[in-house]
């Protein structure tokens, strides 16, 4: 088998948070403890194939970047093959436990839906005995329904059935290939089901289909005995102007809506929330209150640009929020974080792959120590407790528990006059918050 990062000879060591070296963990100890878990037991990192091994540094504007040596080879399928090697060297020496992919990252779309199965299998086999050569494990698989040109106007929302039913074969395979490989996990992102104009658009039928899509993968899951978790992941827009999983809020509502509450939960990106106009720890908080957080797209957008630009998580501070509700929900398993970010398109070499990927475990694993210690110590939640203590007993409890109504809550006012103002203490709480990041 060829080497393609042969600059890396061992596994990223840790090195310590007094470690000027860019190619060792200042943070990321995968075997250290974190309350009652392993640091690696509780991220559970995952490089995403799509963006490390097939993205090219293409964009609108200009032509590929990158030019990786596994994509040098003389057909589609052995392109394939130099990529799978590739993935699992840089996955084993970086030290991620768990890998992604789409099923036509793994292996290349051929001549013929038979064809692109058959290519879909072999590959299949490969990535099972690397696994199991590595022990690197798939965190989740998923179908690409959004690249290909028959699914310019959706794949279950596509207004013509046969494009409904060749999706459909797509992720019976596509699910099938994840259970061969044992993931943990499938995941549904609708990247173009939504629409671009409703001059030509019956919103309420595509809704409909796309329920009936996903009543039939959870339908043929039960059939094969798959028994990963099915996440759907929120986005907002782009590559369609409106998506119909717009985030997480309006997932819910259209499980709950179409009796699919129970068959899902979600895969929440950084980068979509922020699309959507929240924060990353909004939608992340959406998910977990309704026990729906299953899975991590662990990423950040650039604050400048409206677009998702899929950049490696450097902040500090916004992976110890996400980290905060992951522990309040005790942990993210069998979901975890992957890594669906890319470098920057002028970062043409290999090493900057692994930079990218170092960079990010630790900044999560910053995240990760900053909110535990938070949790330890209780600072916020116990401001949070204080603050709604009103509702703990006496009258406010009397409300909550259903013994009040608009007339005896009036009486109370007649009585009580207006509340005291409280302080919400934000400014307060913001530098605590940064104390321990
Ligand atoms: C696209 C995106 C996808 C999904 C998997 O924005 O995030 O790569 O994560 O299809
Ligand atoms: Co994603």
């Amino acid at each position: 088998m060829n080497e393609f990062f042969p600059d890396i000879q061992q596994a990223i060591p840790f090195e310590g948070p007094e470690s000027k070296n860019p190619l060792a963990f200042k943070y990321y100890n995968p075997q250290q403890m974190v309350g009652q878990q392993t640091m690696q037991e509780h991220l559970r990192f995952s490089v995403a194939y799509w963006h490390t091994f097939k993205a090219s540094g293409m964009d609108p504007f200009g032509a590929p970047t990158f030019e990786r040596p596994w994509i040098k080879a003389e057909t589609p399928m052995e392109q394939a093959e130099y990529t799978v090697g590739a993935a699992f060297e840089f996955a084993r020496k970086l030290g991620a436990p768990f890998y992604c992919f789409h099923d036509r990252d793994l292996a290349p779309e051929g001549a013929t839906f038979a064809e692109s199965c058959q290519n879909l299998e072999k590959m299949v086999a490969k990535a099972k005995q690397l696994q199991d050569e590595t022990g690197i494990k798939l965190l989740w698989g998923t179908a690409n329904l959004f690249g290909h040109p028959r699914y310019a106007h959706g794949a279950a929302t596509n207004p013509d059935a046969h494009v409904f039913a060749y999706a459909a074969s797509q992720v019976k395979h596509a699910i099938a290939a994840t259970k061969e490989l044992g993931g943990v996990n499938y995941v549904f992102w609708g990247g173009r089901e939504g629409y671009e104009t409703l001059l030509n658009t019956d919103m309420k039928r595509e809704q409909e289909q796309m329920a009936r899509f996903f009543h039939m993968a959870v339908d043929y899951a039960k059939q094969i005995g798959f028994e990963g978790q099915f996440l759907i992941e929120p986005k907002p827009k782009e590559p369609t102007k409106h998506q119909y999983d717009f985030d997480a809020a309006t997932v819910l509502s259209f499980l709950r809506a179409y009796d699919l509450f129970d068959h899902f939960k979600l895969n929440i990106e950084a980068n979509h929330a922020t699309l959507a106009g929240h924060t990353f720890e909004h939608d992340l908080t959406v998910a977990s209150i309704n026990g729906k957080l299953g899975s991590i797209d662990a990423n950040i957008g650039d604050p400048l640009l409206g677009w998702d630009t899929d950049q490696f998580p450097t902040d500090p501070a916004i992976c110890t929020l996400a980290m905060l509700v992951v522990l309040k929900q005790e942990g993210i398993a069998p979901g975890g974080l992957n890594f669906d970010a890319k470098p920057r398109r002028g970062s043409f070499d290999e090493i900057d792959l692994f930079y990218a990927h170092i960079s990010g475990m630790d900044t999560f694993a910053r995240g990760l120590l900053a909110a535990h210690q938070i949790i330890e110590d209780g600072v916020l939640d116990n401001f949070i407790e204080e603050r709604y203590s009103s509702y703990a007993e006496g009258f406010g409890k009397s409300i909550i528990d259903g013994q009040e109504s608009f007339d005896s809550i009036e009486q109370f006012i007649l009585q009580q006059g207006d509340p005291a103002y409280k302080s919400g203490r934000q400014e307060m709480l913001e530098s605590i918050l940064h104390s321990y990041v």
